[in-house]
């Protein structure tokens, strides 16, 4: 079976004003779909092409790897973000923030700095693990499922996510992300299938 691109959660301009409808034709018409066309051209005749994306994101490797796990980023991705999120989380959420970074606010200002300061295309990511709760970095395509991490939530820092709203603005982005697009009841979720 081929691999396919989800539906997205919403609309295309669900997200307005903070993301675009052009950046989400882009994003996701063009390279969420251009991932999955080029990993059916690269998975065809190997032991990965019936694989679940899953197998395929835990045990490629090479360009594969990369875009079975770009698939994998950008539906959790989309998943990430809601309209009309932001904001602080609440219950069981907002205990587990607390306990990690002290505060709401200090979590805010941990994620902003590491989504601003990542060098290049990557994700910053909530992850849970057996420590707790941890902002993580990754470059490119990678992903906690590949360090033994659980994710919670994420923000796609690569150009290609804000570039068409915000230019260079990547720090005005990510502000947006957090005050308005952040979704915690998706992050509460992931918390709790642990
Ligand atoms: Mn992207």
């Amino acid at each position: 079976m081929a691999f396919e691109l989800p539906s997205l959660p919403y609309d295309q301009s669900a997200l307005e004003p903070y993301v675009s409808a052009q950046t989400m034709s882009y994003h996701y018409g063009r390279h969420h779909a251009g991932y999955v066309t080029n990993l059916n051209r690269l998975a065809a005749g190997t032991e990965w092409e019936s694989a679940e994306l899953q197998e395929v994101v835990r045990g490629a490797d090479g360009a594969i790897l990369n875009n079975a796990a770009q698939i994998w980023n950008h539906t959790f991705f989309w998943r990430s973000m809601s309209p009309g999120g932001g904001g602080d989380p609440s219950g069981a959420m907002r205990a587990a923030i607390e306990e990690a970074f002290g505060s709401v606010d200090e979590f805010r200002s941990q994620f902003a700095a590491a989504a601003v300061g990542l060098f290049g295309s990557g994700w910053t990511w909530l992850v849970a693990d057996d420590r707790g709760l941890e902002i993580m970095q990754t470059p490119n395509a990678d992903l906690p499922l590949r360090h033994g991490r659980r994710a919670l939530l994420v923000v796609d820092v690569w150009e290609h996510a804000y570039y068409l709203d915000y230019q260079n603005a990547r720090a005005a982005y990510v502000e947006a992300f957090l005050d308005h697009l952040a979704n915690w009841e998706f992050a509460a979720q992931n918390l709790a299938a642990g």
